[in-house]
């Protein structure tokens, strides 16, 4: 079925001049690029964004690291898009995510690993609209 599904390259991506190659990969795996813009989120916006994980002992960490310079927010289009993303992300610990996959390659760190992508279709609905509007997503 094909889905939408939010992706965001985190500020240690940024910094670290991964836009080029983390965006190759998401091409190479069947994702369209629908949306896609530059941001850099306040504290508040992060924390808005992250609302599901307040008051897990990561939260303010990861909500100063995510507000901390600027993000690649991007809305992707493909078959089963929310699965197949996860999957070339993997895993959240960058040590137990699968060779070849965004975070095994370039995440130094549990919190900073670069890439961030819905879980759920319902989590797809509320990030993307939480970056963008209708009219920023493009049909093609
Ligand atoms: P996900 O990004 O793989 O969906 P989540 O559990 O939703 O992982 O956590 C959101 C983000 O919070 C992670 O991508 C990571 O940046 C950070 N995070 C998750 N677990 C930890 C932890 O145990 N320590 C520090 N940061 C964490
Ligand atoms: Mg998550």
């Amino acid at each position: 079925m094909k889905e939408q599904t939010l992706a965001i390259i985190k500020p240690d991506g940024v910094a670290r001049k991964l836009i080029g190659a983390v965006i190759s990969k998401m091409e190479t795996q069947g994702l369209t690029i629908k949306a896609m813009k530059l941001i850099r989120m306040t504290k508040e916006q992060a924390k808005g964004f992250y609302k599901v994980h307040e008051g897990k002992p990561f939260f303010e960490s990861l909500t100063d690291f995510m507000s901390s310079g600027p993000c690649v927010v991007m809305v992707l289009e493909g078959e089963d898009a929310i699965s197949r993303y996860r999957k070339l992300m993997g895993a959240t610990d960058y040590r137990k995510a699968e060779p070849g996959t965004i975070r095994r390659e370039y995440a130094t760190d549990i919190e900073k690993n670069v890439v961030h992508g819905s879980d759920s279709p319902e989590s797809a609905a509320f990030e993307i609209g939480y970056f963008f509007n209708a009219l920023e997503i493009v049909t093609y």
